[in-house]
């Protein structure tokens, strides 16, 4: 009755292709009949996780000061420490559960895999590293981000600025530099799930 939930989680630069390739897999589930979710950083950065400026309004300064993210260090750590949570409730709940953030510290992915298989089974956590070239990223630029970190605009911008830790051993490794479209590659991941 009903299907196991488990969490996907992607991780790699912006620009990467991660969340083109996690919401091709998510309408791939779908039109199996099956129950998935997405979050990602469109999403829960405007809501869940939302930045200082958004919150202040409504909440005041000293509120936004304390709980809104941006993306340092900490910020980034707190940012995946919630996405990891709210990830294994509704992995707890039977959905496949899709998250695209860079996550780049390997500290952070590895503590909600722990949240993750501690409310479930080893399994239901896969890592998912979308490994594509840094110039290849930067080179997509589509919300012109790498070109504004370059030029000192964007603080901490991952790959320019701030660091990005690779996984070691992620249950899959997608190339993102071998020409496969964002399809081919959900493909590989919904192949991965069925066997
Ligand atoms: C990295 C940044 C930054 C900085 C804004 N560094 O290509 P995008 O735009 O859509 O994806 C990036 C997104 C990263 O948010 P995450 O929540 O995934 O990051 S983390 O997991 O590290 O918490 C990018 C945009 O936000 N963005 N500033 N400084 N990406």
């Amino acid at each position: 009755l009903g299907q196991q939930g488990c969490v996907i989680w992607f991780t790699g630069l912006s620009g990467c292709g991660k969340s083109t390739i996690a919401n091709a897999l998510d309408a791939m589930l779908h039109s199996q009949g099956r129950a998935s979710v997405l979050l990602d950083g469109d999403n829960v950065r405007h809501g869940l996780c939302a930045p200082a400026p958004v919150l202040a309004p409504q909440h005041g300064q000293a509120f936004a000061d304390r709980f809104g993210l941006g993306f340092g260090e900490i910020d980034r750590q707190e940012n995946i420490r919630r996405v990891g949570s709210v990830a294994a409730l509704m992995a707890t709940a039977g959905l496949i559960t899709l998250t695209a953030f860079v996550s780049p510290y390997r500290e952070d992915r590895d503590r909600a895999r722990q949240v993750v298989t501690a409310a479930g089974k080893p399994r239901d956590f896969i890592e998912v590293f979308v490994d594509t070239p840094l110039e290849i990223c930067e080179s997509r630029d589509p919300k012109g981000l790498y070109k504004k970190a370059r030029a000192g605009e964007i603080a901490h911008f991952t790959g320019i600025s701030a660091p990005y830790e690779p996984p070691e051993s992620p249950e899959i490794r997608l190339d993102g530099g071998s020409g496969l479209s964002a399809d081919q590659m959900a493909q590989q991941v919904l192949a991965y799930l069925q066997a």
